[in-house]
């Protein structure tokens, strides 16, 4: 009974507690507030793995910046509980609930002009993942809380030079014990890469597609016995391909 009484106060309560990728820095430089990012106009999760929200979030933010960056540079991802960060003083949710506990990833696709393209139809290859940890038992919100809202990683070297959306997806596993109760909180950057790789992947993905209710990693009790969202101790199964290699 405990988890479900944890999940109640986590997100069946008046006060939200979800989160809104924002902001992209580059080798730690800070491009600001929706700059170059789609973002959803309201921090509420997509639950719903065959709706389109599941690409970008739901429609929001646009921006006519592309941020320019390198293969191999060390990208930043920032996080918060609404747009802007803290909701108010001293807001405990922000970047995300201590309880909204699952991975964060990225994902590129790539499109002939970042800032005009259509989302859907795209193709998408993972990048980056970072979700349990057996021996510490942290996950990647546990990181980006540790690190005040940002995920750091670095885009590997091979990407083709170009232009592409970076997907990035925090899911909250807190409730996901229970039917579509998994929940996705996702906005796309908007890139573009130079630098002297050549990667093309052999296999993509499509949102909506890559992803089931019934996936290992999106229909799980992460509670072990004691109550506590450490899923065990046991490994996790992220949903969506494994990151490429270069
Ligand atoms: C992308 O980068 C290339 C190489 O630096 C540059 O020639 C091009 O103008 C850039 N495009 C955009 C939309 O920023
Ligand atoms: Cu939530």
């Amino acid at each position: 009974m405990k988890f479900s009484f944890v999940s109640l106060l986590a997100c069946g309560l008046a006060v939200d507690a979800h989160t809104i990728f924002q902001k992209l820095s580059v080798n730690g430089k800070d491009n600001g507030q929706l700059t170059g990012i789609r973002a959803p106009s309201n921090n509420n999760p997509v639950q719903d793995v065959t709706s389109s929200n599941m690409i970008c979030g739901a429609p929001g933010s646009k921006s006519n910046t592309v941020i320019p960056v390198t293969a191999g540079d060390r990208l930043g991802a920032y996080w918060g509980h609404v747009i802007g960060g803290a909701q108010f003083a001293n807001d405990v949710d922000n970047p995300i609930a201590k309880s909204h506990k699952g991975p964060v990833m990225a994902y590129l696709a790539k499109v002939d002009n970042a800032a005009s393209t259509g989302t859907s139809g795209l193709k998408w290859f993972k990048v980056w993942q970072d979700t349990f940890d057996t021996s510490s038992r942290k996950w990647g919100v546990d990181n980006m809380l540790a690190n005040n809202g940002w995920t750091f990683f670095n885009l590997p070297t091979c990407i083709a030079p170009g232009q592409y959306l970076l997907r990035m997806e925090t899911i909250a596993l807190h409730s996901a014990n229970k039917p579509n109760q998994a929940q996705f909180y996702q906005s796309c950057a908007q890139i573009n890469v130079s630098g002297s790789g050549s990667f093309t992947p052999s296999q993509t993905v499509s949102f909506p597609g890559a992803y089931k209710a019934s996936d290992a990693g999106i229909s799980v009790n992460i509670y072990g016995l004691k109550g506590q969202p450490d899923n065990d101790g046991k490994p996790y199964q992220a949903p969506g391909p494994a990151p490429i290699t270069c």
